[in-house]
Protein backbone atom coordinates (compact mmCIF):
# COMPACT_ATOMS: atom_id res chain seq x y z
CA UNK A 1 0.00 0.00 0.00
CA UNK A 2 1.19 3.57 -1.11
CA UNK A 3 0.25 6.67 0.70
CA UNK A 4 -0.33 9.25 -1.75
CA UNK A 5 1.52 12.00 0.12
CA UNK A 6 -0.33 15.31 -0.87
CA UNK A 7 1.59 17.32 1.40
CA UNK A 8 5.32 16.41 0.07
CA UNK A 9 3.67 16.96 -3.81
CA UNK A 10 1.95 20.15 -3.08
CA UNK A 11 5.39 21.15 -1.59
CA UNK A 12 6.92 20.13 -4.95
CA UNK A 13 4.10 22.31 -6.68
CA UNK A 14 4.82 25.22 -5.40
CA UNK A 15 8.54 25.25 -5.35
CA UNK A 16 8.20 24.70 -9.04
CA UNK A 17 5.66 28.27 -8.74
CA UNK A 18 8.08 29.69 -6.52
CA UNK A 19 10.96 29.50 -9.02
CA UNK A 20 8.96 30.63 -11.86
CA UNK A 21 8.22 33.34 -9.55
CA UNK A 22 12.11 34.26 -8.56
CA UNK A 23 12.38 34.54 -12.81
CA UNK A 24 9.42 36.71 -13.39
CA UNK A 25 10.96 38.95 -11.18
CA UNK A 26 14.37 38.83 -12.50
CA UNK A 27 12.94 39.93 -15.87
CA UNK A 28 11.21 42.58 -14.31
CA UNK A 29 7.56 41.30 -14.52
CA UNK A 30 5.05 41.63 -11.96
CA UNK A 31 4.49 39.13 -9.57
CA UNK A 32 1.08 37.23 -9.08
CA UNK A 33 -1.58 38.50 -6.90
CA UNK A 34 -3.79 36.83 -5.26
CA UNK A 35 -7.43 38.60 -3.29
CA UNK A 36 -9.40 36.24 -0.80
CA UNK A 37 -12.80 37.77 0.25
CA UNK A 38 -13.21 36.18 3.70
CA UNK A 39 -17.29 36.63 4.93
CA UNK A 40 -17.17 36.50 8.92
CA UNK A 41 -15.24 34.10 11.35
CA UNK A 42 -16.41 30.44 11.12
CA UNK A 43 -13.50 28.49 12.39
CA UNK A 44 -12.60 26.26 9.37
CA UNK A 45 -12.89 29.18 6.58
CA UNK A 46 -10.44 31.44 8.22
CA UNK A 47 -7.98 28.23 8.51
CA UNK A 48 -8.40 27.48 4.81
CA UNK A 49 -8.10 31.19 3.83
CA UNK A 50 -5.23 32.03 6.04
CA UNK A 51 -3.32 28.53 4.61
CA UNK A 52 -3.87 30.29 1.13
CA UNK A 53 -2.65 33.44 1.87
CA UNK A 54 0.55 31.88 4.05
CA UNK A 55 0.94 30.08 1.02
CA UNK A 56 0.92 33.10 -1.27
CA UNK A 57 3.84 34.92 1.22
CA UNK A 58 6.03 31.37 1.12
CA UNK A 59 6.24 31.62 -2.27
CA UNK A 60 6.81 35.10 -3.62
CA UNK A 61 2.98 36.12 -4.61
CA UNK A 62 1.24 39.26 -3.19
CA UNK A 63 -2.09 38.57 -1.39
CA UNK A 64 -4.84 40.83 -0.35
CA UNK A 65 -7.10 39.38 2.61
CA UNK A 66 -10.77 40.95 2.60
CA UNK A 67 -12.57 40.23 5.31
CA UNK A 68 -15.96 41.54 5.86
CA UNK A 69 -18.34 40.98 8.67
CA UNK A 70 -20.89 38.18 8.76
CA UNK A 71 -24.10 40.00 8.25
CA UNK A 72 -22.69 42.09 5.04
CA UNK A 73 -25.90 42.63 2.43
CA UNK A 74 -25.74 40.95 -0.90
CA UNK A 75 -25.24 44.36 -2.52
CA UNK A 76 -22.24 45.30 -0.77
CA UNK A 77 -20.54 42.27 -1.13
CA UNK A 78 -20.91 42.05 -5.05
CA UNK A 79 -19.77 45.89 -5.12
CA UNK A 80 -16.51 44.67 -3.36
CA UNK A 81 -16.56 41.89 -6.21
CA UNK A 82 -17.05 45.04 -8.64
CA UNK A 83 -13.77 46.68 -6.95
CA UNK A 84 -11.58 43.48 -7.59
CA UNK A 85 -12.94 42.79 -10.82
CA UNK A 86 -11.51 46.46 -12.11
CA UNK A 87 -8.80 46.90 -9.54
CA UNK A 88 -5.57 45.84 -12.41
CA UNK A 89 -3.22 45.16 -9.16
CA UNK A 90 -5.07 41.80 -9.21
CA UNK A 91 -4.56 38.69 -11.08
CA UNK A 92 -7.30 36.79 -9.36
CA UNK A 93 -9.51 36.24 -6.37
CA UNK A 94 -11.83 33.88 -4.54
CA UNK A 95 -14.28 34.29 -2.58
CA UNK A 96 -14.55 31.76 0.51
CA UNK A 97 -17.17 29.37 0.82
CA UNK A 98 -19.71 29.02 2.43
CA UNK A 99 -21.26 32.10 2.45
CA UNK A 100 -23.85 33.13 4.90
CA UNK A 101 -27.44 32.27 4.48
CA UNK A 102 -28.31 35.89 3.37
CA UNK A 103 -26.38 35.74 0.24
CA UNK A 104 -27.12 33.80 -2.58
CA UNK A 105 -23.85 32.13 -3.53
CA UNK A 106 -24.73 31.44 -7.56
CA UNK A 107 -25.64 35.47 -7.82
CA UNK A 108 -21.92 36.21 -6.01
CA UNK A 109 -19.87 33.65 -8.23
CA UNK A 110 -21.54 35.00 -11.30
CA UNK A 111 -20.41 38.25 -10.27
CA UNK A 112 -16.54 37.35 -10.74
CA UNK A 113 -14.86 38.19 -13.92
CA UNK A 114 -14.37 34.49 -15.45
CA UNK A 115 -10.63 35.76 -16.19
CA UNK A 116 -10.21 36.44 -12.51
CA UNK A 117 -12.11 33.37 -11.23
CA UNK A 118 -8.98 31.22 -10.33
CA UNK A 119 -11.53 28.99 -8.43
CA UNK A 120 -13.66 28.38 -11.22
CA UNK A 121 -16.66 28.40 -9.99
CA UNK A 122 -18.49 30.70 -12.87
CA UNK A 123 -20.77 29.51 -15.33
CA UNK A 124 -18.84 30.19 -17.95
CA UNK A 125 -15.43 28.27 -16.68
CA UNK A 126 -17.59 25.25 -15.55
CA UNK A 127 -18.97 25.26 -19.31
CA UNK A 128 -15.38 25.77 -20.73
CA UNK A 129 -14.12 23.12 -18.75
CA UNK A 130 -16.75 20.53 -19.59
CA UNK A 131 -15.57 21.68 -23.68
CA UNK A 132 -12.16 21.04 -22.51
CA UNK A 133 -11.02 24.87 -23.33
CA UNK A 134 -8.58 26.71 -21.61
CA UNK A 135 -9.89 27.86 -18.10
CA UNK A 136 -9.15 28.14 -14.41
CA UNK A 137 -10.12 24.13 -13.18
CA UNK A 138 -11.50 24.15 -9.89
CA UNK A 139 -8.39 23.43 -7.25
CA UNK A 140 -9.45 20.10 -5.60
CA UNK A 141 -10.38 18.16 -8.72
CA UNK A 142 -7.02 19.63 -10.81
CA UNK A 143 -5.20 19.11 -7.28
CA UNK A 144 -6.60 15.29 -7.22
CA UNK A 145 -5.88 14.91 -11.05
CA UNK A 146 -2.29 16.01 -10.35
CA UNK A 147 -1.55 13.79 -7.55
CA UNK A 148 -3.15 10.58 -9.92
CA UNK A 149 -0.77 11.88 -12.77
CA UNK A 150 2.39 12.59 -10.28
CA UNK A 151 1.94 9.07 -8.68
CA UNK A 152 1.45 7.77 -12.41
CA UNK A 153 -1.76 6.25 -11.24
CA UNK A 154 -4.02 4.79 -14.72
CA UNK A 155 -6.99 5.78 -15.29
CA UNK A 156 -7.29 5.10 -18.64
CA UNK A 157 -10.15 2.67 -19.13
CA UNK A 158 -10.24 2.32 -15.30
CA UNK A 159 -13.74 2.06 -13.24
CA UNK A 160 -13.58 4.83 -11.25
CA UNK A 161 -16.60 5.82 -8.62
CA UNK A 162 -17.48 9.10 -7.51
CA UNK A 163 -18.88 9.49 -4.27
CA UNK A 164 -21.32 12.87 -4.36
CA UNK A 165 -22.10 15.09 -6.99
CA UNK A 166 -21.48 18.81 -5.51
CA UNK A 167 -20.29 21.66 -7.87
CA UNK A 168 -16.79 21.96 -6.06
CA UNK A 169 -15.71 18.29 -6.69
CA UNK A 170 -18.22 15.43 -6.93
CA UNK A 171 -19.70 16.81 -10.68
CA UNK A 172 -16.27 18.62 -11.96
CA UNK A 173 -14.05 15.12 -11.02
CA UNK A 174 -16.74 13.33 -12.76
CA UNK A 175 -16.24 15.29 -16.07
CA UNK A 176 -12.40 15.72 -15.83
CA UNK A 177 -11.92 12.16 -15.77
CA UNK A 178 -13.79 11.20 -18.23
CA UNK A 179 -12.46 13.70 -20.28
CA UNK A 180 -9.37 12.55 -22.65
CA UNK A 181 -6.53 13.71 -21.30
CA UNK A 182 -3.49 13.27 -18.15
CA UNK A 183 -5.36 11.15 -15.39
CA UNK A 184 -8.79 10.76 -17.72
CA UNK A 185 -10.29 7.90 -20.06
CA UNK A 186 -11.91 6.82 -17.05
CA UNK A 187 -15.26 5.38 -16.81
CA UNK A 188 -16.54 6.96 -14.35
CA UNK A 189 -20.11 6.74 -11.93
CA UNK A 190 -21.17 9.21 -9.68
CA UNK A 191 -23.00 7.70 -6.82
CA UNK A 192 -25.24 10.12 -4.14
CA UNK A 193 -27.61 10.09 -1.69
CA UNK A 194 -30.43 8.43 -3.99
CA UNK A 195 -28.51 6.01 -5.51
CA UNK A 196 -29.61 2.10 -4.60
CA UNK A 197 -27.18 -0.63 -3.96
CA UNK A 198 -24.48 1.63 -3.70
CA UNK A 199 -21.93 -0.97 -2.00
CA UNK A 200 -22.63 -3.26 -5.01
CA UNK A 201 -21.05 -0.12 -7.30
CA UNK A 202 -18.35 0.64 -5.16
CA UNK A 203 -17.14 -2.91 -4.79
CA UNK A 204 -16.63 -2.68 -8.57
CA UNK A 205 -14.63 0.52 -8.77
CA UNK A 206 -10.94 0.81 -9.08
CA UNK A 207 -10.75 4.16 -7.79
CA UNK A 208 -13.03 5.53 -5.77
CA UNK A 209 -13.41 9.41 -5.09
CA UNK A 210 -15.03 9.66 -1.62
CA UNK A 211 -16.35 13.44 -1.60
CA UNK A 212 -19.69 12.99 0.01
CA UNK A 213 -18.82 15.19 3.71
CA UNK A 214 -20.12 12.27 5.74
CA UNK A 215 -17.37 11.14 7.71
CA UNK A 216 -15.62 7.52 7.44
CA UNK A 217 -18.62 6.40 5.71
CA UNK A 218 -16.78 3.87 3.05
CA UNK A 219 -15.87 1.42 4.93
CA UNK A 220 -13.41 -1.94 3.92
CA UNK A 221 -16.47 -4.23 2.97
CA UNK A 222 -17.47 -1.56 0.27
CA UNK A 223 -14.27 -1.85 -1.64
CA UNK A 224 -12.16 -4.44 -3.82
CA UNK A 225 -8.85 -5.51 -3.11
CA UNK A 226 -6.31 -3.08 -4.67
CA UNK A 227 -8.63 -0.26 -4.90
CA UNK A 228 -6.68 3.39 -5.44
CA UNK A 229 -8.15 5.62 -2.93
CA UNK A 230 -9.00 9.36 -3.16
CA UNK A 231 -10.24 10.85 0.31
CA UNK A 232 -11.35 14.44 0.12
CA UNK A 233 -14.11 14.66 3.25
CA UNK A 234 -12.45 16.60 5.80
CA UNK A 235 -14.79 16.86 9.17
CA UNK A 236 -13.78 17.82 12.19
CA UNK A 237 -15.05 15.10 15.08
CA UNK A 238 -14.95 15.95 18.52
CA UNK A 239 -11.53 14.62 20.19
CA UNK A 240 -11.20 14.80 23.86
CA UNK A 241 -7.80 13.92 23.32
CA UNK A 242 -6.86 16.72 21.23
CA UNK A 243 -5.85 19.79 22.48
CA UNK A 244 -8.35 22.12 20.05
CA UNK A 245 -11.08 19.88 21.14
CA UNK A 246 -11.60 17.98 17.40
CA UNK A 247 -9.49 15.72 14.90
CA UNK A 248 -9.80 15.79 11.29
CA UNK A 249 -11.55 12.62 9.69
CA UNK A 250 -12.00 12.12 6.04
CA UNK A 251 -14.98 10.62 4.21
CA UNK A 252 -13.27 7.01 3.88
CA UNK A 253 -12.51 4.96 7.00
CA UNK A 254 -8.53 4.52 6.40
CA UNK A 255 -8.13 1.50 9.09
CA UNK A 256 -10.36 -0.76 7.32
CA UNK A 257 -9.73 0.64 3.83
CA UNK A 258 -6.17 0.82 3.44
CA UNK A 259 -5.96 -2.78 4.64
CA UNK A 260 -7.38 -3.32 0.96
CA UNK A 261 -6.21 -0.41 -1.30
CA UNK A 262 -3.19 -0.01 -3.16
CA UNK A 263 -3.14 3.60 -2.72
CA UNK A 264 -4.33 5.91 -0.41
CA UNK A 265 -4.85 9.27 0.28
CA UNK A 266 -4.58 10.55 4.21
CA UNK A 267 -5.97 12.90 5.86
CA UNK A 268 -4.83 15.27 6.80
CA UNK A 269 -2.40 15.43 4.05
CA UNK A 270 -3.82 14.56 0.74
CA UNK A 271 -6.09 16.00 -1.12
CA UNK A 272 -6.78 19.18 1.20
CA UNK A 273 -2.39 20.69 0.53
CA UNK A 274 -2.89 19.60 -3.13
CA UNK A 275 -6.32 22.13 -3.20
CA UNK A 276 -4.53 24.93 -1.67
CA UNK A 277 -1.32 24.04 -4.44
CA UNK A 278 -3.42 24.12 -7.59
CA UNK A 279 -5.24 27.47 -6.14
CA UNK A 280 -2.08 29.05 -6.90
CA UNK A 281 -1.01 27.53 -10.11
CA UNK A 282 -4.58 28.90 -11.67
CA UNK A 283 -3.14 32.83 -10.11
CA UNK A 284 0.01 32.28 -11.75
CA UNK A 285 -1.96 31.09 -14.69
CA UNK A 286 -3.79 34.43 -14.34
CA UNK A 287 -0.84 36.39 -13.97
CA UNK A 288 0.21 34.87 -17.31
CA UNK A 289 -3.31 35.54 -19.36
CA UNK A 290 -3.51 38.93 -17.66
CA UNK A 291 -2.58 41.86 -20.45
CA UNK A 292 -2.97 39.17 -23.18
C1 LIG B 1 -4.60 18.99 4.97
C2 LIG B 1 -12.75 23.18 2.19
C3 LIG B 1 -14.83 22.13 2.81
C4 LIG B 1 -15.52 23.33 2.62
C5 LIG B 1 -14.83 24.45 2.20
C6 LIG B 1 -4.65 21.23 3.89
C7 LIG B 1 -6.73 22.35 3.45
C8 LIG B 1 -7.39 21.30 4.06
C9 LIG B 1 -6.70 20.23 4.56
C10 LIG B 1 -7.46 23.50 2.89
C11 LIG B 1 -11.31 23.17 1.98
C12 LIG B 1 -10.51 21.94 2.19
C13 LIG B 1 -10.68 24.38 1.62
C14 LIG B 1 -5.32 20.18 4.48
C15 LIG B 1 -9.21 24.48 1.45
C16 LIG B 1 -9.11 22.08 1.65
O1 LIG B 1 -3.42 19.14 5.39
O2 LIG B 1 -5.15 17.89 4.90
C17 LIG B 1 -5.35 22.30 3.38
O3 LIG B 1 -7.10 24.61 3.20
N1 LIG B 1 -8.53 23.35 2.02
C18 LIG B 1 -11.48 25.54 1.42
O4 LIG B 1 -10.97 26.60 1.09
O5 LIG B 1 -12.80 25.49 1.61
C19 LIG B 1 -13.46 24.39 1.99
C20 LIG B 1 -13.47 22.05 2.59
Amino acid sequence: MTILDGKKVSNDIKDEIAEHVKSMISKGEKVPHLAAILVGSDGASMTYVNAKVKACERIGFNSTLIELPEYISEEELLEKIHDLNTNDAIDGFIVQLPLPEQIDEQKVLMAINPDKDVDGFHPVNVGRMALDLPTFLPATPYGIMELLERYQIETSGKNVVILGRSHIVGRPISILMSQKRKAGDATVTVVHSRSKNLEDITREADIVVAAIGISEFLTGDMVKEDVVIIDVGITRVPDATKKNGYRLAGDVHYESVSQKASYITPVPGGVGPMTIAMLLKNTLLARERHNK
